[in-house]
């Protein structure tokens, strides 16, 4: 691709539905939308990316129709033209005079490195330095909105080995209610399964003193984002209090929000998800804020499908301290995919594809059977 330039710049919507509703103290979801990026480079080579929030606007300041308008009309006519291998240039540019849109800047950065790993012959992992893994640990969620729903779904996923681990979306009823939620699902799987805890910024400070209280006591691994992703001090407050690890989701979206809450200790852990951070090579740069702080790592999604999970996959097999392990189960959630390959999951683990670039290639009958018209 050495010479080779950005032609073309295509996205579509695709809707996919989920296996269950999945319920999170923003939204329930019912199916999942992505935006697919497909980057057309004047040697023929092709680059995908994804770009994918929750809930409409319900998690982020971004949204999906909203993310296919922005790349149409701002980000696409100032690439075509540029160089597709100076993902570095064409990123800072992009960055100079698009002011914020990371979740669009994510799906950008990837299709580049697709593009970039399929010229080479290399996996994108490659591009950044090289995994030092090539599977990586998988968590499962439980989200079903009903307690004994999901003591049965954990159960059966104990049962057939593909998750070990496992994380509760809390903060949509009052914390009493769901604490004891929490406490059941804890007991029915035992003392040797981890269980975490995603508050999803639903309490309030002085609500997470005494939900986080009861939850350390109901022997609880880890807290996720507890209180408003504003409350930076809120965090490090808690973190201190605390003996169970805090970590810091929707407030440590960007490069410079790991480098404030690293500052003031605001989180144990840090989820670091591609799209939040603008994409894969501001990963690698938090992940250096959080080692120089001595904060773990935990490898986030925006429950993307297969795009988005192996271009996260790709940089989090890069780190060596993924304390955490991953979430990295979206396409799991949905009933359908959109490409030719799925991604092999088994024993709490999934599997990086090791093909040039993400290793994997769209189903073009698959999208244009869920491609939103
Ligand atoms: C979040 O806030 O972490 C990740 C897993 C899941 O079920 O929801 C997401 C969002
Ligand atoms: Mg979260």
């Amino acid at each position: 691709m050495r010479g080779a330039r950005i032609e073309q710049i295509e996205t579509l919507i695709v809707d996919l539905p989920t296996i269950r509703p999945h319920h999170l103290s923003m939204a329930v979801m019912r199916q999942q939308t992505m935006v697919l990026v497909r980057l057309f480079c004047s040697d023929g080579i092709e680059g995908i990316g994804e770009a994918t929030t929750i809930g409409g606007l319900s998690y982020g300041d971004e949204f999906p129709e909203g993310m296919k308008f922005t790349i149409d009309t701002y980000i696409a006519p100032l690439l075509v033209g540029k160089a597709a291998t100076s993902i570095n240039a064409v990123m800072a540019e992009l960055e100079h005079q698009v002011q914020g849109n990371n979740f669009a800047k994510s799906a950008i950065e990837t299709a580049l490195l697709d593009a970039q790993g399929k010229h080479l012959g290399v996996p994108v992992a490659e591009l950044l330095g090289g995994a030092v893994t090539h599977t990586l640990p998988v968590l499962w969620t439980l989200a079903s909105g009903d307690t004994a729903k999901d003591v049965e779904e954990a159960q059966e996923l104990l049962a057939n080995g593909r998750h070990n681990t496992f994380k509760l979306k809390i903060g949509r009823n009052d914390w009493k209610v769901d604490v004891r939620h929490v406490a059941a699902i804890k007991e029915a799987v035992g003392p040797d399964v981890k269980v975490t805890v995603d508050v999803n910024q639903a309490w309030t400070e002085s609500i997470a003193k005494q939900g986080i209280a009861q939850l350390q006591d109901a022997g609880i691994d880890l807290i996720e984002q507890p209180i408003v992703k504003t409350n930076f001090e809120g965090l490090a407050r808690l973190t201190q209090y605390f003996r169970v690890p805090i970590m810091a989701d929707e407030a440590v979206a960007t490069v410079s929000d790991a480098f404030k809450l690293a500052r003031i200790g605001g989180g144990s852990v840090f989820a670091l998800k591609i799209s939040k951070a603008g994409g894969l090579s501001n990963i690698k740069k938090q992940a250096a804020i959080a080692q120089g702080a001595g904060i773990s790592l935990y490898g986030g999604t925006m429950l993307e499908g297969t795009v988005g999970t192996v271009a996260s996959a790709h940089v989090f097999s890069t780190l060596p301290n993924l304390d955490w392990g991953t979430e990295l189960f979206g396409p799991l959630l949905l009933t359908d995919d959109i490409v030719k390959t799925r991604i092999s999951y088994g024993n709490g683990k999934l599997e990086i594809p090791q093909g040039p670039g993400l290793g994997i290639e769209l189903d073009m009958n698959q999208v244009e059977k869920y491609k939103r018209r």
